[in-house]
């Protein structure tokens, strides 16, 4: 039971600013005080420091803002493998989802065979080839599967993650070159269809139970945007038709029943495009069902 929480204030990896500020809206509601009250040892880990873009950066580059993000990127996996070595769980709060690319490579380094959850409205499986947008934030699990620029790939050591170990929930907004990728590494994905279809018990429980019978630890990457922008208003990139707020605490709560995740980040929130703090204040709430507030 015990966890250091650290900041990342990103927002580099996409093109709307304030989604540096999620970490401060999400521990104004309240992330410390409710995992304490579930019996957690909480050590803050403070901010890791972003690196600034330099001035001329070329913004229609094909990845934007590379040079900061690699450099921050290696500054997160120095930091959670830390958090690793000290024998915490590592919570981290963005900040956009590039920050992925460094911590999955630090959570990689500490697993024989990592498995990830990744709940988003998007795969995030973008190259610098493939990528309409340019941003990073789209591109952190080919990152992982050692796709995309070297500057990125090369972040930690060793092999990352298998294509077979990772699970992706709520997806609705992919781009053409995700598609192809998805195919190609038959990747297992629960769109909104399925979860409709099936509900998110069932498709939670089979995600459970297919990477607990192969991976010896459990990353949980949550994007805000993964829920309907009714529930979550306050992301960069919303998408209509998500998985609602009860859903998704549904998700948490299996997700604790089944004591497997050991490491989790929680992205995407910007508190600009909020509605009175409502995502901020859903990704706490998420992380009470994640960390347990239902089995205490
Ligand atoms: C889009 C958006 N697929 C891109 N990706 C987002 O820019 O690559 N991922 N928002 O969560
Ligand atoms: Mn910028
Ligand atoms: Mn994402
Ligand atoms: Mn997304």
């Amino acid at each position: 039971n015990e966890m250091t929480i650290v900041s990342v204030p990103m927002d580099l990896g996409q093109a709307r600013r304030g989604v540096d500020m999620g970490p401060s809206a999400v521990r104004y509601a309240g992330v410390f005080e409710r995992l304490e009250a579930l019996g957690y040892n909480i050590k803050d880990g403070g901010d890791v420091a972003v690196a600034t873009e330099k001035a001329g950066m070329k913004q229609e580059a094909a990845l934007k803002d590379l040079e900061a993000v690699a450099e921050t990127s290696q500054r997160i996996e120095q930091q959670v493998t830390e958090i690793h070595e000290a024998g915490r769980f590592p919570l981290v709060l963005g900040g956009d989802h590039s920050i992925s690319i460094g911590t999955l490579a630090a959570h990689a380094a500490q697993a024989e065979n990592l498995g990830v959850i990744w709940y988003d409205a998007h795969v995030d499986l973008n190259t610098g080839e493939t990528s309409p947008s340019g941003n990073i934030h789209g591109m952190p699990l080919a990152v992982a599967l050692g796709y995309g620029d070297k500057k990125l790939t090369s972040i930690g050591s060793g092999p990352k993650l298998k294509p077979e170990n990772i699970v992706i929930v709520g997806a609705r907004a992919l781009d053409e070159g995700e598609k192809a990728f998805v195919q190609e590494h038959n990747i297992c994905v629960y769109t909104m269809h399925d979860i409709d279809r099936r509900g998110m018990s069932t498709v939670m429980e089979e995600a459970i139970n297919y990477l607990r019978s192969r991976c010896d630890q459990v990353h949980l990457s949550l994007d805000l945007d993964g829920l309907d922008p009714q529930d979550a208003p306050g992301v960069g990139t919303p998408v209509v038709g998500g998985v609602s707020y009860r859903e998704s605490h549904l998700a948490m709560e299996m997700l604790a029943e089944a004591e497997m995740i050991t490491s989790a980040e929680f992205v995407e929130v910007n508190p600009i495009l909020d509605e009175r703090n409502k995502t901020a204040e859903a990704a706490a709430a998420l992380m009470g069902s994640l960390f347990g507030e239902k089995l205490k």
